[in-house]
């Protein structure tokens, strides 16, 4: 089939990201894909190499239709609202009597329980445009009543065969022996200098790889602020720090898979760290009515968190301003080890994607 999926950059990488990981996998299972994006800058460190089957567009402002058919499925990422001459062209080809088109709206991950009452509902487009067609709301999510998470076929053969100090060696990423490797990618979170604190007194030495942007600002106005209040905090050098370019999307899986903790954020790396099946902490993207609060606790509800790791979240989070939880990593670990394993029971996205897909066509 062909796809066209509609993709508004709103801020961050995630809308892209998450777009760029369907596309992909689509064309993977052998769909062709148009995907349109209103600016695909990103796409040049995240997938410098492309994807055959898959052809990045620009949303330009009216879109540039000439010599393009309508394809089988329409895709707005996250809500954004399709550009109105396209769906017109999508709604003249049902009218005319050519093959249905699935009109799919893929929204936000969450594990909240209204997901699954959402999931594959739909709504008759009544005017406008694409009168005539229907939208079908499809929840990406952590039960098998949801339309599950993204996870590509050969996931677990690719984590098998891979050698983390060679990985490290390629990329010329120091790393000493007895070393713990901790991820970081961020937003600003309040506790970022108590959780230096931390590495800078464990009795093991921590290398802390920085992703760059606002991860890597954000650690180095703590470092600034911390060396010139406490000239002396990190004095037996335990805590080391490397900030990293920015990784394509399967290098950022490396680098994932390498760590023996991983800070992620947003929507697509919490998934990805889920399946690198190490500890994780997840900062979520923060909204203004304070929704994320729920949409936390639902997510440490899925995942069966331990109390510590749920308290961290809390502070990580800045939902509470208690001091930061020690870290605990092997009660972590196997927390996120068990969360993965009843997740790779369940049918990954584009595999429910694609039949429901075919069940709204016929
Ligand atoms: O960048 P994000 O914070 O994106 C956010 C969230 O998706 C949020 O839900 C959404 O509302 C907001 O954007 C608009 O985090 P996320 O979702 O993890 O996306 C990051 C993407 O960047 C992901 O696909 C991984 C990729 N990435 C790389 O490929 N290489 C890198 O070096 C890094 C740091 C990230």
């Amino acid at each position: 089939m062909q796809w066209d999926i509609f993709c508004k950059v709103i801020d961050n990488y995630g809308d892209l990201g998450v777009s760029w990981r369907l596309s992909r996998e689509l064309a993977a299972r052998c769909q062709r894909v148009r995907l349109w994006v209103d600016d695909a800058s990103a796409l040049q460190w995240m997938a410098p190499l492309g994807c055959a089957g898959v052809e990045v567009r620009a949303w330009t402002q009216p879109l540039a239709l000439q010599g393009v058919a309508a394809g089988e499925v329409l895709v707005e990422a996250f809500g954004c609202e399709i550009a109105p001459e396209f769906i017109a062209i999508n709604a003249y080809k049902q009218r005319a009597g050519g093959n249905k088109v699935a009109w799919i709206n893929l929204e936000y991950l969450s594990a909240e329980l209204y997901v699954e009452r959402s999931h594959g509902l739909s709504s008759p487009v009544l005017r406008g445009p694409g009168t005539g067609l229907t939208k079908h709301f499809f929840y990406p999510g952590f039960t098998p009543r949801t339309g599950g998470l993204l996870r590509e076929p050969h996931l677990l053969q690719r984590q098998a065969g891979f050698d983390r100090t060679e990985w490290l060696r390629q990329h010329g990423i120091e790393w000493r022996p007895k070393e713990q490797l901790v991820s970081l990618f961020c937003y600003e979170p309040g506790a970022l200098h108590q959780l230096l604190d931390q590495f800078a007194h464990q009795p093991a030495p921590t290398r802390l790889l920085v992703t760059p942007g606002r991860a890597s600002d954000a650690v180095q106005s703590a470092m600034e602020k911390k060396n010139r209040l406490q000239p002396l905090w990190n004095k037996r050098g335990m805590l080391s720090i490397s900030y990293l370019p920015a990784l394509d999307q399967i290098d950022f899986d490396h680098l994932l898979w390498s760590c023996d903790l991983n800070f992620v954020r947003g929507e697509d790396s919490l998934v990805r760290a889920l399946w690198a099946g190490r500890p994780l902490v997840w900062q979520i993207y923060p909204q203004h009515d304070d929704a994320h609060h729920g949409k936390l606790e639902a997510l440490l509800d899925a995942i069966q968190a331990p109390a510590s790791l749920r308290r961290f979240h809390r502070t990580w989070n800045g939902v509470d301003q208690s001091p930061l939880e020690p870290l605990a990593l092997p009660a972590w670990g196997e927390a996120i080890q068990a969360a993965r394993a009843q997740l790779l029971q369940q049918r990954d996205l584009v595999s429910q994607l694609l039949e429901f897909v075919d069940s709204v066509r016929t």
